[in-house]
């Protein structure tokens, strides 16, 4: 599984490409998805070059799976829709070819601010 230095994503690490920033630490990037599929529509992902889910799970360390997860408790937390202040939000990643991964650089969806329907159709 190789990466692709020139992924849209990577751009935007590299701050090529600019987006609608939301939250940035040492092991994560969030900002919000240039095409909303619902309400609230962010976008998480790591700041390693990790192409999806299986990438990122079996070379990842420690730090960075963990970084990244909480990642996403302190996103869903500035969006207002953490389970603890806000109504809850759903979280995906599409994986490869039938999971319909468009951008090769491991991202979670993040959707929220309001009632989500059917996870798949
Ligand atoms: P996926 O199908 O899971 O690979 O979703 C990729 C998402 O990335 C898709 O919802 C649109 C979003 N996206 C693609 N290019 C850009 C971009 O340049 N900026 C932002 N903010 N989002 C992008």
């Amino acid at each position: 599984m190789s990466y692709d230095n020139n992924n849209i994503f990577a751009k935007i690490l590299r701050n090529e490409i600019p987006c609608e920033k939301i939250y940035e630490d040492e092991y994560v990037l969030s900002f919000y998805d240039v095409n909303p599929q619902k309400k609230i529509h962010a976008l998480i992902i790591p700041k390693g070059k990790y192409v999806n889910l299986d990438d990122f799970s079996s070379k990842a360390t420690s730090d960075e799976i963990v970084g990244f997860i909480k990642g996403i408790n302190i996103v869903a937390k500035k969006l207002n829709i953490s389970s603890d202040i806000g109504k809850g939000y759903r979280t995906i990643s599409n994986v490869s070819e039938h999971g319909g991964q468009e951008v090769p650089h491991l991202h979670f969806h993040i959707f929220g601010g309001e009632k989500l329907g059917k996870i798949v159709e």
